[in-house]
């Protein structure tokens, strides 16, 4: 889906993903993979928005309760669900069909946002109108009823049980938001200051305190531009390449991660598919690649 930011394109990030080699590279890991397809979005009448605080949101949400629902499935059916985008918009779909996976064995997830962006906007604080500024707000709980209801739980999560990592691109009535709300907001301040390592195993404490585990939603555009320059909002001064991988180590290490999502990967501006094949690599990463190819599928928590 490319609805929710203002650069075309990024609908085209899942092929960009499959052509860099997903499934073979899952493969090599000793794990199985299964392709569950697209998920349909509707093709807005017009390209002008109805709404221009909440531009395209009757569409999103429909994708996004799509998404859901496959989401659901792959989990009760006994699968990590890894979602590919598209705009960060379908995080709220992605989120929703974890949390009444969980919630249906009365358990609560935590999440960690990985962005150059805290995608806490709503319709009221928002000087773009893009729905990929908003994602995080929804979830927490704040925003249009149609995405903060999405799952039978609102809000979905906790903001005390969230986390975001790479934060250095904040609107000024977002950051208020931010600020009054219990996120745990780890800015590339706090990543130059203390390290990834740190971060990040304050990151996993802060989400896992009395939860199941958590989702990782990973905005590419949290890595630094010249690491993954096919982006819509490019921001410079990120994560490397090699911190990146260091995020999703960790996560896996944790044996905590239940769902992975990667969003934002723009193939239209991309080089030569540098940023899908980056981000396929840290998808690896996450799903407990290691160099020495030490851990086996049987030592994933
Ligand atoms: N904060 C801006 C907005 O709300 C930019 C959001 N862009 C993103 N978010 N790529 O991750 O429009
Ligand atoms: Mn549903
Ligand atoms: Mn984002
Ligand atoms: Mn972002």
């Amino acid at each position: 889906m490319d609805l929710g930011g203002n650069r075309r394109g990024v609908d085209m990030g899942p092929s960009a993903f499959r052509l860099a080699g997903i499934e073979e590279g899952i493969r090599s890991l000793g794990l199985e993979f299964v392709d569950r397809g697209d998920i349909p979005v509707q093709t807005p009448k017009s390209r002008v928005p109805l709404d221009p605080t909440a531009k395209f949101l009757p569409e999103i949400a429909e994708a996004c309760g799509l998404l859901s629902d496959e989401v659901r499935k792959a989990l009760d059916e006994g699968h990590f669900p890894l979602v590919v985008g598209g705009d960060h918009s379908i995080a709220v779909g992605t989120v929703a069909g974890v949390v009444e996976h969980v919630h249906a064995q009365d358990g609560r997830i935590g999440v960690i946002w990985f962005d150059a962006h805290a995608d806490m906007n709503t319709p009221e604080t928002t000087e773009s109108g893009n729905v990929h500024g908003m994602p995080l707000a929804a979830i927490t709980g704040s925003g249009p009823s149609a995405l903060t209801q999405l799952s039978g739980q609102v809000p979905m999560v906790d903001s005390a049980r969230v986390a975001m990592i790479g934060i250095r691109d904040v609107d000024r009535a977002e950051a208020e938001s931010v600020r009054d709300s219990d996120v745990a907001c780890f800015t590339m301040r706090e990543v130059d200051e203390r390290g990834i390592r740190a971060v990040m195993e304050q990151a996993i404490a802060h989400v896992t305190r009395g939860t199941v585990g958590f989702h990782l939603s990973f905005d590419v555009d949290g890595t630094d531009p010249s690491v993954c320059p096919g982006v819509g909002t490019p921001v410079e001064g990120g994560l490397t390449y090699r911190e990146a991988h260091t995020v999703m180590e960790m996560a896996a290490a944790s044996g905590a991660l239940i769902s992975l999502e990667l969003v934002e990967i723009n193939p239209i501006l991309d080089t030569k598919n540098r940023t899908a094949v980056a981000a396929k690599d840290f998808a690896l990463s996450a799903l407990g690649k290691t160099i020495l190819h030490t851990i086996r599928p049987s030592d994933r928590g």
